[in-house]
């Protein structure tokens, strides 16, 4: 059996946190990843904050398990997010698209553990002079919005920059991509994209099939013009942004086209000019599993690719 210092860290059965992909991410998924022994995360993304608050709710009528709640730092209701977290004594918090700093101290006093996510080297350095207790470093790969290092160059240059444990996200679907997580100096894995088509996921299942159906190179960046490139599958609507990027339309018309998209996809099933975050590893993700499944998979698969390459050393 693998475990790590992020098993010690969190609580957790098995090095695997799940992705907080805004509107995915609900409490029901959580919850199911959690009590299957990895780390459940409710993605706050853009949501007010009694809307957080229920989630949370949700995760604790279904498990004591440690859980977490991924707060979105651009999101308008940032701070009452942080509030509810911290009222509601949320074991671990990740942020994303941002710096934690100011939260940090009252996130302390309620024992949370603080991860944060970044996308460089720079950014890592800077967030574990905060006192965080460990860093998910997300490579381009990954689903939803992006940064430019992918993950193979981007872990081992955090795991040297940094003394707190690392977490490989983006690129990371089984058990392969979790054992070269593991290769590459990190203790465990965020994964995302996978997640989408478990059983208790509440992603519409035409966001679920247009996973399954997607190839290599369907999870592609659009909207880079803007400075906030978003990872996500091919269809009508990243053709029209292509097509405004290519015209030199200005920034805020990119934007504001992508306005309500997510949701969009998620909830009303609109795969066609909706936009579909996943990540690379979308090619990799062919059928609909529950929660538990999926991790016992990874584990099984992670633990016979570790044990096969030391058997082929010669
Ligand atoms: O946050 C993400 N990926 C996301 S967030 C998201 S939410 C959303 N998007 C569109 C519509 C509705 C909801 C979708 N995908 N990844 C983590 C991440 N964090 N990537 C990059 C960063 C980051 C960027 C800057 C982290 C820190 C940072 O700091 C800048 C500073 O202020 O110091």
């Amino acid at each position: 059996m693998i475990k790590t210092k992020l098993c010690e860290l969190l609580g957790i059965d098995y090095p695997i946190i799940q992705g907080g992909m805004a509107w995915i991410a609900t409490g029901e998924l959580a919850a199911a990843v959690s009590k299957a022994g990895g780390l459940g995360i409710i993605g706050a993304g853009n949501a007010p904050a009694d809307i957080v608050r229920e989630e949370i709710k949700k995760v604790k009528a279904e498990t004591d398990k440690p859980f977490g709640v991924n707060v979105m730092l651009l999101s308008p209701f940032v701070d009452e997010v942080m509030e509810v977290v911290i009222e509601e004594k949320v074991p671990v918090v990740t942020t994303g698209a941002g710096n934690p700093g100011k939260y940090i101290e009252r996130l302390k006093e309620i024992g949370a553990k603080i991860i944060p996510v970044v996308p460089s080297v720079a950014l890592a350095k800077r967030m574990a002079r905060l006192d965080v207790d460990a860093i998910i470093a997300e490579g381009n790969e990954a689903g939803g919005h992006i940064g430019q290092l992918t993950t193979m160059p981007l872990i081992p240059q955090i795991v040297d920059a940094v003394d707190i444990p690392v977490i490989a996200a983006g690129g990371v679907a089984d058990g392969r991509g979790l054992a070269a997580a593991l290769s590459l100096g990190a203790v465990g894995a965020q994964i995302g994209t996978r997640f989408i088509c478990a059983q208790e996921c509440i992603a519409h299942k035409n966001y679920k099939k247009a996973v399954i159906k997607a190839k290599d190179r369907d999870a592609i960046v659009t909207a880079r013009s803007t400075g906030h490139p978003v990872r996500n599958l091919k269809n009508k609507l990243t053709r029209k942004i292509d097509k405004l990027e290519k015209e030199g339309a200005p920034k805020e018309k990119i934007e504001e086209l992508g306005i309500g998209r997510l949701q969009r996809a998620v909830i009303d099933g609109d795969v066609v000019e909706g936009t579909v975050m996943a990540g690379q590893v979308a090619g990799m993700v062919n059928k609909i599993e529950s929660a538990s499944e999926i991790i016992n998979d990874i584990m099984a698969s992670a633990e016979d690719v570790m044990k096969n390459i030391c058997q082929s050393i010669i």
